[in-house]
């Protein structure tokens, strides 16, 4: 960390200077969690950027979370650190493939996870995240059309027990990375461990786990479950925050492969460079911003 020192005093007091807040998701690199005033998952940070003092967001995540916080703050300044940071999955899916499910099955509802462009969010009822998914599904009378993870589609489904969910074929490439395979060697290796993984794994690797959680579902598991040891079935940046808030607990990837290459874009470099220069703002056009807000509200109404 001391070659870093400069470069963390200098954001700090960029920081100070302009009155803002550094919010870094679960997956975020080690170094970019220690410098933001919160970490968590993208409803959590764009809750808590909607709610704060600050003059000044600077998101460290991927392009649909900064989004989505600059949909549900109001009148501050939104900054993405590295603009071309996305989601493949969330780019699986176009408003055109919503178009056509919703022409094919009328009376269903969209579902759209947070994983989504703004403009497939705008088209979409309600949203949900891998936190909510389950209770959104429960609480739909209609068939749902559900975008674009086929994956945590499937699981809510399967736990809902609907039959009448229409799935887009989007999937998360990091977390596909993690096979049942990976599940019989942790085990054998840990035998007191509990295995926890993400709802954005395929059926087969969901279904021989302890427990199926989002990344804030795991920091909660983590600190109020009597296990000492624990494997961890989702992008490997959790890991550090898991380790970090129960020092004595061990945590182990299920895969150390699976690592997002897009949330590990953001440097300290390119943060101090977005407070310094005020660069890469986010703001979403107020015809595309209403509906998308309206489907994001209707989920924080549950
Ligand atoms: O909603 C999020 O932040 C994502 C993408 C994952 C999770 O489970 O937190
Ligand atoms: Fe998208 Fe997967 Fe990366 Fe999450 S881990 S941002 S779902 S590609």
């Amino acid at each position: 960390m001391a070659e870093n020192s400069g470069l963390l005093d200098e954001i700090k007091e960029l920081k100070r200077k302009r009155n803002a807040l550094i919010v870094a998701h679960n997956y975020q690199p080690p170094v970019v969690q220690d410098i933001a005033d919160f970490c968590g998952d993208s409803l959590e940070l764009a809750r808590l950027s909607a709610k704060t003092d600050a003059d000044v967001i600077l998101f460290c995540g991927v392009d649909f979370m900064v989004e989505m916080a600059a949909i549900l703050v109001d009148g501050k300044t939104v900054l993405n650190p590295e603009p071309s940071a996305t989601c493949p999955m969330a780019n699986m899916v176009t408003v055109d493939d919503v178009k056509e499910m919703q022409k094919e099955n009328p009376n269903a509802r969209v579902v759209c996870y947070v994983n989504s462009t703004v403009d497939v969010k705008s088209v979409s009822h309600i949203c949900c995240t891998s936190g909510n998914a389950i209770k959104i599904f429960s609480a739909i009378k209609e068939p749902i059309i559900f975008v674009p993870d086929k994956f945590l589609g499937t699981y809510a489904a399967s736990v809902t027990k609907r039959k009448d969910v229409i799935l887009a074929n989007g999937f998360c490439p990091t977390h596909m990375l993690i096979k049942t395979k990976d599940i019989e060697v942790a085990r054998k290796k840990h035998p007191h461990a509990f295995v926890m993984v993400h709802p954005e794994c395929t059926p087969d690797v969901t279904s021989a786990a302890d427990a199926v959680l989002s990344t804030g579902g795991m920091v909660r598991a983590a600190k109020e479950r009597a296990e000492k040891e624990f494997i961890v079935g989702t992008e490997t940046g959790l890991l550090h925050r898991l380790q970090k808030e129960n020092p004595r607990k061990r945590f182990y990837a299920l895969n150390k492969n699976a690592v997002c290459p897009n949330m590990k874009k953001i440097t300290l470099e390119k943060i101090h460079n977005a407070l310094l220069n005020n660069c890469h703002k986010v703001s979403i056009p107020a015809d595309m911003a209403k509906p998308a807000r309206e489907a994001l509200e209707r989920m924080l109404s549950y």
